[in-house]
């Protein structure tokens, strides 16, 4: 009876929630068995609009790079941050956001409560050991009623997750491969970052030591 239960699928196992803090959850595993499809798409949406590091407005390059899928993606440089329709390297409008990735957000939201979640942006970002993201609020999607859904690919890395003001103290939380985390209401403001990545061994399809995180938003129309 009970190997009649589990025989086809341990997944149930292999996947459990974690509560951060207030509307912001981790979901372990949930993301692991479709990894490596995640990443050949990753693949293919890179030979489209290619990783670059962006430069920021105090005139430093970000250690981690960047590229996006969807309507809108994330850019800066100089001037400022904003969401643009077209990767300004190419002029052309981004990829579309691949089915299994807006299937695999909408069914994460829905497990932490948020259930008309559609995504009109992809960012992906990747880190090689050393890369960083310095605490910051994800602000430039300017309606925050829609929450922020993050997929940790790759080798691990610890995460910062503080308050609504810069000052507060942060949570440290380790994602790993597959890790989901979806992070709405109260939670959608909240400063957080990501510490240097440290080297290691990513798991396998991963031939190198990296990375990669896509966070799923929904960005007003500016
Ligand atoms: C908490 N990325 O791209 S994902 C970012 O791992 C970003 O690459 C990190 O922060 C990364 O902006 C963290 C988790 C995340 C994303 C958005 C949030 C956590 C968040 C928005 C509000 C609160
Ligand atoms: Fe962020």
């Amino acid at each position: 009876m009970i190997d009649d239960l589990f025989a086809n699928d341990d997944s149930i196992l292999r996947q459990w929630q974690e509560p951060l803090a207030k509307d912001a959850v981790v979901l372990r595993g949930f993301a692991y068995d479709e990894a490596q499809a995640l990443l050949q798409h990753i693949t293919a949406i890179a030979e489209a609009a290619p990783f670059r590091h962006f430069v920021i407005p105090n005139g430093h390059t970000m250690s981690i790079a960047m590229t996006n899928c969807g309507t809108f993606g994330w850019t800066s440089n100089e001037q400022g941050y904003r969401y643009t329709e077209t990767d300004p390297m190419s002029g052309q409008a981004w990829p579309q956001i691949p089915t299994i990735f807006l299937q695999i957000a909408q069914q994460a939201a829905h497990r932490a409560g948020f259930s008309h979640f559609i995504p009109n942006a992809c960012l992906i970002n990747r880190y090689h050991p050393g890369a960083r993201l310095s605490l910051h609020q994800d602000k430039d999607e300017m309606d925050f009623s829609h929450p922020i859904v993050s997929v940790s690919l790759g080798l691990p890395a610890t995460f910062l997750f503080g308050g609504l003001q810069r000052e507060q103290p942060c949570q440290r939380v380790t994602l790993t491969h597959g890790d989901i985390v979806v992070w709405g209401g109260d939670s959608r403001l909240c400063y957080h970052g990501v510490l240097p990545l440290k080297d290691g061994i990513a798991p396998s399809p991963l031939q190198d030591n990296v990375r990669y995180n896509l966070t799923f938003r929904h960005v007003s129309r500016h």
